[in-house]
């Protein structure tokens, strides 16, 4: 790790000069200027298509974002990364993701134990469990078999399963329901209930730590309205846990073999391939499933091994980081234009955001540049109709990520070339714009012109794959991990912590016992915080009030 700032760097002061050289040309100029750059700038890995060539970089601008990406070591901490090294600083230990996709007949010994044979036991274990709930042999505690899977948990344990389970909708079985429940709001939890019969459903409690407060929450009510309608020793039937803490998962009354493992190695946010994917491959069976880690594996393996001039990961991280810090651009805006991708918008803000949304560098040091850009997005063509004008027109640059697939799941008449066709439109016209000549040739009144000229000169990235299959899947969320590695390295910064997320995780705790108490409590926050907790109880004793 370099112990001078990035910003004294040699690659990153000439980036910073090169900025003023880049930043007013246009891309229209850049494609005058270097007419086959449309189809070489482009790189493939696994199944995806990345065309760069519409974003605000020459050749020479890629050489020193690649410059910069070496002389910060990146290709020597991806490969600590793969060794299973103790990247994750404040935390000392490894990530290792990566290992959650290694064939079975691979191994990793890291800090003494061969983790892919731990992997692929849990593996195991899974793939039987998921084969008795599909095929009706886990009979419920009156006999009956399981219609209704309902996932408990939140942030990582939640934003992965239901990303993947809308992902891979096509591939699902559609004789059973799958629920998601994460917010401790009771209406997320009655509602998904709602329609279910406790003798048919069965509870996937989806908690690393065993310890979130909303989690436990939910998991306390879904256990009562069970019980409630089965009675207490229906339990051991209708629950089972993904943990890393058997102790806890034991103490709420599940039964140890009934619960997935996996390991303080796996963030959260990097876990929807671990056993917190068990909803997943339960609808999707366990061979898609395994379809799906050899997607993520694919990808892994480029980004190991692909040079980085290649390296599609590497590529998009040095693209974002260039827009980042010497466009100061804020955010990235993720458009998948397949309606079953309609959740990896907030998958991706929890990864990206989660993982890079830090302050210091990995010496503790505050870091003199910007890091993680705010992740955001919606499914064409829908934002089209929306906020895309902003984008087009703003005083904003937002770069963006196009996603499509050249073949339709659903197959409706002409459904999907339409629906193709505004990716590459958008592209088209996000870049070149249209010029005030050319709206006055098509004969618009003078005085309008100047709302009707589009700037362009905005960046698209499009990722383009044949068909959105679970081996996709699992590339493009690869895809995506290591692009936040490899900004996170050249940042200098730790991609593997949380502890805004930790913090929040107690300060609503102090609070409770101020809201439920019988009579008012002593207040010592501050006088806005006492006030609006004051209000906040008069209100609901108000209401208390109205229903007497
Ligand atoms: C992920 C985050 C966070 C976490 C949730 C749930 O990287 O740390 O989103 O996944 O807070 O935590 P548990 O799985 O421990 O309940």
């Amino acid at each position: 790790m370099p112990e001078i700032s990035l910003r004294h760097l040699a690659s990153w002061k000439a980036l910073q000069s090169h900025y003023e050289e880049i930043a007013p040309l246009h891309l229209r100029d850049l494609f005058a200027q270097d007419p086959d750059r449309g189809e070489r700038l482009t790189a493939e890995a696994a199944g995806i298509y990345l065309d760069f060539s519409k974003h605000r970089v020459t050749d020479k601008t890629l050489q020193l974002l690649f410059d910069l990406a070496r002389e910060t070591d990146l290709e020597e901490r991806r490969e600590q990364m793969f060794q299973g090294a103790h990247i994750n600083v404040s935390e000392n230990r490894a990530d290792l993701g990566i290992a959650l996709r290694m064939p079975k007949e691979s191994s990793l010994v890291v800090d003494g134990v061969d983790v892919v044979r731990e992997v692929h036991q849990v593996l195991d274990q899974m793939t039987e469990f998921s084969d008795r709930v599909r095929s009706g042999t886990w009979r419920g505690h009156t006999g009956l078999a399981i219609k209704n899977v309902v996932n408990i948990g939140i942030g990582g344990s939640d934003l992965g399963p239901v990303m993947a389970y809308e992902a891979l909708r096509y591939y699902a079985r559609r004789d059973l329901n799958f629920r998601f429940i994460s917010n401790v709001d009771a209406t997320d939890l009655v509602e998904a209930l709602r329609d279910l019969d406790a003798a048919e459903t069965l509870f996937i409690v989806c908690s690393k730590t065993f310890g979130t407060l909303e989690t436990l929450t939910n998991a306390h009510s879904a256990r009562d309205w069970l019980v409630g309608q089965l009675g207490k020793d229906a339990v051991a039937k209708h629950f089972v846990a993904v943990s890393t803490d058997v102790a806890r998962v034991c103490e709420f009354g599940i039964d140890r073999e009934n619960m997935f493992g996996f390991w303080d190695w796996v963030g959260g946010r990097y876990s929807m391939d671990s056993a917190i994917g068990l909803s997943t491959m339960i609808a999707i069976g366990p061979e898609h499933f395994t379809e799906m880690l050899a997607g993520f594996h694919e990808m892994d393996v480029h980004f190991r091994t692909a040079p980085i001039e290649k390296n599609l990961p590497v590529i998009m991280g040095l693209l974002g980081l260039w827009y980042r810090d010497f466009f100061a651009c804020q955010t990235v805006g993720v458009m998948p234009y397949d309606q079953y991708l309609r959740r990896l918008p907030a998958y991706l803000q929890q990864l990206t955001m989660e993982s890079n949304g830090k302050r210091v560098t990995n010496n503790g040091k505050p870091v003199e540049y910007e890091t993680g850009a705010i992740y955001w997005g919606e499914p064409g063509t829908n934002g089209q109709h929306s906020f895309y004008q902003l984008i087009h027109q703003g005083t904003t640059l937002i770069p963006l990520d196009l996603i499509v697939f050249a073949r339709g799941l659903n197959v409706l008449g002409d459904h999907h070339d339409i629906l193709s066709s505004n990716v590459f439109a958008q592209a088209e016209a996000l870049a070149f714009g249209t010029t005030e000549n050319e709206v006055r040739a098509e004969g618009v009144a003078e005085q309008t012109i100047p709302f009707r000229v589009m700037e362009g000169n905005r960046p698209t990235s499009v990722i383009m794959a044949e068909m959105l299959t679970p081996r996709l899947l699992g590339s493009l969320v690869a895809l995506y991990e290591h692009l936040v590695f490899v900004q996170g390295s050249v940042w200098g910064i730790d991609s593997f912590d949380q502890w805004g997320v930790e913090y929040g995780k107690v300060l609503a705790v102090k609070i409770i016992p101020e809201l439920t108490a019988d009579t008012d409590p002593e207040l010592s926050h501050d006088l806005s915080t006492n006030t609006l907790i004051r209000r906040y109880r008069r209100l609901k004793r108000d209401e208390a009030g109205h229903g007497n």
